[in-house]
């Protein structure tokens, strides 16, 4: 038997995990949980990376208190985000996260500073406008904090800082990396045009490296653990446990952030993949991940959070008896990026456009979901049209594959057959990479097959629906 320590960063909890391979199945066993969620730091939204340091060690030592035998260890966590070192190590700054305010309207900032069209920066990175790509982060802090810049020295993304910080080794991953929108999607290396728009320098960033290597030790007592650089942005390891199969399977990975996708050996970057703002995304085996991101149910844990009395089970009763498809919002508006209120946030898109809004918590429930449905039909429609692909079955994984109200409601809405599982993707994914980097497993072919063999997979088959198709030209006038 082999195992491996598997640190799995989301937006909402953190998880430390051990992950064993048994006769071709693989278990999991988690050994730490621990929530997550942004932090006020001044008017900084932020990250407690030094607190989620404190808590990756304690699971690491609760792992080792039981004396098994670990190959490696890896970090997955969300995309995008970075911190800034200067030369003796240190971090420059707060660990702020992409839901602070300090990007807004720096996309058209950075495009008109440097006479730069959308196309110019989707032609070369192949990668989704979303207002917090490091890249406007970047500039921002150019804009706005330009007195740093001559103290940085480094750039690392945050699993590669925990990394670092694990192993006393700076490195750049390959798959988080892509999600900077300052890579070249084919030559998968820093494109020095968009480095010099955000005002960066091409000394701070490290070569990107392709996943599943070990580049490390962490050394605590007389214990030492390899660290196993793994597809470490949290989505791309979601995916790597993804057991697609066929040509024609989409997949949906369902946490605080919905991701609507497939894989692919090249990406899409034309004209009509780029109007719908589809990204292409580093997988493991210099695989792309063609996908788009939806806001998810962040929706459902911002409002949960605004009635703690609410068990998850509630929230799907509630759902359940409101009017389906009476309110419909644009989900993926930046009005629900990081409001005060999410609650509050619902009704005020209805009072901006003088429409009348959901009354009650019950009605606020139904067009979160209503809304998120929509628009992952409305993806699944994209990627057919761009891929010219016929999809007949969309897996779900992640968190999310619990709320079985929802998975009914995407096999309804999308008219598509649903299959859920693994609900831990993103956990697996690091878990195989590794034991593909320690050559246990030989492909990630082989990585698929173990997982689909190890999990219970759940299916939901579509129903007609009543409203469906008005609801879905009214999602179309909406988000035109
Ligand atoms: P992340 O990795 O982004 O933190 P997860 O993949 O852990 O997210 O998914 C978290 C989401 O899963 C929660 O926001 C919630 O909506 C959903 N979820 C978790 N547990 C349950 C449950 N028991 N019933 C229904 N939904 C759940
Ligand atoms: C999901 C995720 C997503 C990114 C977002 C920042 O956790 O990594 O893929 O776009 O967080």
């Amino acid at each position: 038997m082999k195992a491996v320590i598997a640190i799995d960063l989301g937006a909402s909890s953190g998880r430390v995990m051990v992950g064993y391979l048994k006769d071709k199945k693989i278990e999991l066993e988690e050994f730490h949980r621990f929530k997550n969620q942004q932090v006020m730091r001044g008017k900084e939204s932020c990250w407690d990376l030094d607190s989620i340091l404190t808590e990756i060690k304690t699971g690491i030592d609760k792992v080792n208190a039981t004396g098994i035998e670990i190959t490696s260890l890896g970090i997955d966590t969300w995309g995008v985000d970075f911190v800034l070192l200067d030369k003796e190590g240190n971090n420059l700054g707060e660990y702020v996260s992409y839901r602070d305010t300090r990007t807004e309207g720096v996309m058209d900032k950075l495009l008109t500073d440097n006479q730069l069209s959308l196309t110019d920066v989707y032609k070369i990175t192949g990668i989704q406008f979303l207002t917090f790509n490091t890249l406007y982060q970047l500039k921002a802090i150019a804009d706005q904090q330009p007195a740093w810049f001559a103290d940085i020295d480094t750039l690392l993304f945050v699993p590669d800082y925990l990394n670092y910080k694990l192993s006393g080794v700076k490195h750049c991953e390959y798959t988080n990396a892509s999600t900077s929108q300052l890579l070249n999607c084919q030559e998968k290396t820093w494109n020095q045009q968009l480095i010099d728009a955000c005002g960066a320098k091409k000394e701070w960033f490290l070569p990107a490296e392709m996943p599943n290597r070990i580049i490390g030790q962490y050394r605590h007592g007389d214990i030492e653990i390899p660290v196993c650089s793994v597809a470490s942005h949290d989505t791309a390891s979601a995916v790597a446990a993804t057991p697609i199969s066929g040509n024609n399977m989409a997949y949906l990975s369902s946490g605080t952030w919905s991701l609507l996708g497939i894989e692919s050996e090249q990406p899409y970057t034309g004209e009509q993949a780029y109007q719908y703002n589809l990204t292409n995304e580093g997988g493991v085996d210099g695989r792309y991940r063609v996908l788009k991101n939806i806001m998810g149910l962040w929706l459902i844990q911002r409002v949960k959070a605004e009635n703690p009395s609410l068990e998850f089970s509630d929230i799907a009763m509630l759902a359940r008896h409101a009017e389906p498809f009476k309110y419909i919002v644009n989900p993926n508006d930046n009005d629900f990026l990081n409001p005060s209120s999410m609650t509050a946030a619902f009704k005020e898109w209805f009072n901006k456009r003088e429409l009348t809004g959901p009354q009650n918590l019950s009605e606020v429930i139904r067009c979160i979901y209503d809304s998120l449905t929509l628009a992952y039909a409305d993806v699944l429609t994209q990627l057919a049209e761009v891929t010219g692909k016929q999809f007949d079955e969309l897996r779900i994984v992640g968190g999310g594959t619990q709320d079985q109200f929802l998975n009914q409601l995407v096999a309804d809405v999308c008219q598509i057959m649903v299959s859920t599982e693994p609900t831990e993707a993103s956990a697996l994914g690091n878990v195989v990479n590794q034991f593909i980097a320690s050559d246990v497993i030989t492909s990630l072919g082989e990585a698929r097959q173990i997982i689909d063999a190890s999990s219970e997979v759940k299916y939901f088959t579509p129903r007609q629906i009543d409203g469906l198709e008005q609801a879905k030209s009214l999602y179309q006038q909406i988000t035109k």
